[in-house]
């Protein structure tokens, strides 16, 4: 089994031109929906949101929810609410209960700014707000449930780039069709690791088998009942070995396929299979 830590690699060239693309796109806006991945509520949030976003006010989702560990989501988003100031709602995008709250809550936090422009004389808008998130946390999913629940598509305006489009959800509310990709960039590797884990990261950035086998260590120390139970492993460790094993995931000879296991245990965990879990510490 490998032991070496395993490390994520970043590329500048690509981050600065996130950086830049997302720059734009928050100059269009009142305020900000920010994807979180609910499995990593805290590892799946920018480092430095809030001098991103300056003082334009955000709603945060906490996504995937349904693959959550929901006894301690609400401890994390009491964390967040308290120490951001803003509010937090559990969303699942398969699932459209949220949808109305999600909508009141964005238009309520955009409403100082359209206040603002009455104050000049100028006329009452609808808020206009962005999607925002790292990679695969469900950005897309949630436009288009929002989407869906409106239909309009309002056409470019002046000033937005071209394949930018507003939807008009209700008259209070336009969404910026495109999400907004916060940059990949995670210095902190344990962070780094679990965002790997739900498949945050481009695969061309690690080797299945070093986060597999960090997920599995990380699994053993949070959830080791869970595992064993899904993988039939009795009292036998939490190890690549054991499962191949247990599931016969062999090579020929009948040596465990460490590759393909790694691979197959990376699938069942993203897709929800072993169970429901949340990653990070609540002090972390
Ligand atoms: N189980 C579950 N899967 C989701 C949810 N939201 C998105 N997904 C899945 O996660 C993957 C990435 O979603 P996408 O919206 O493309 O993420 P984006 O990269 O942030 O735009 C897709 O396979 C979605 O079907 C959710 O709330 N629950
Ligand atoms: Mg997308």
């Amino acid at each position: 089994m490998k032991k070496d830590k395993i490390h994520i690699h970043w590329y500048p060239g690509h981050i600065a031109k996130a950086e830049k693309k997302l720059k734009e796109q928050l100059s269009l806006v009142d305020a900000v929906i920010e994807v979180l991945d609910a499995r990593i509520p805290l590892s799946s949030g920018y480092e430095n949101v809030a001098g991103l976003l300056k003082d334009k006010p955000r709603l945060i989702l906490f996504n995937k929810s349904d693959l959550a560990d929901k006894s301690k989501l609400l401890s994390f988003a009491e964390k967040i609410e308290k120490e951001s100031g803003y509010p937090v709602i559990l969303s699942d995008a398969k699932n459209s209960k949220d949808l109305n709250q999600i909508v009141k809550k964005v238009v309520e936090l955009s409403e100082p700014r359209i206040q603002a422009i009455m104050q000049k004389g100028l006329l009452r808008r609808p808020a206009r707000v962005m999607v925002v998130g790292m990679p695969n946390v469900g950005k897309s999913s949630i436009i288009n449930k929002l989407t869906r629940s409106s239909k309009t598509k309002t056409g470019a305006k002046a000033g937005v780039t071209r394949q930018q489009q507003w939807v008009r959800i209700n008259p209070q509310l336009e969404l910026l069709d495109t999400p907004g990709i916060i940059p990949m960039r995670q210095d902190d590797q344990t962070k780094a690791l679990k965002l790997a884990f739900v498949n945050s990261v481009s695969e061309n950035a690690y080797s299945n088998e070093g986060v597999a086998y960090e997920l599995l260590n990380l699994l053993s120390e949070k959830y080791p009942e869970i595992v064993k139970n899904y993988y039939n492993l009795d009292d036998s460790e939490i190890t690549l070995e054991n499962i191949a094993k247990s599931r016969n995931w062999l090579v020929t000879g009948g040596n465990p396929d460490i590759e393909r296991t790694a691979i197959y245990v990376l699938r069942d965990f993203r897709d929800g299979k072993i169970g429901k879990f949340v990653l990070d510490d609540l002090e972390g």
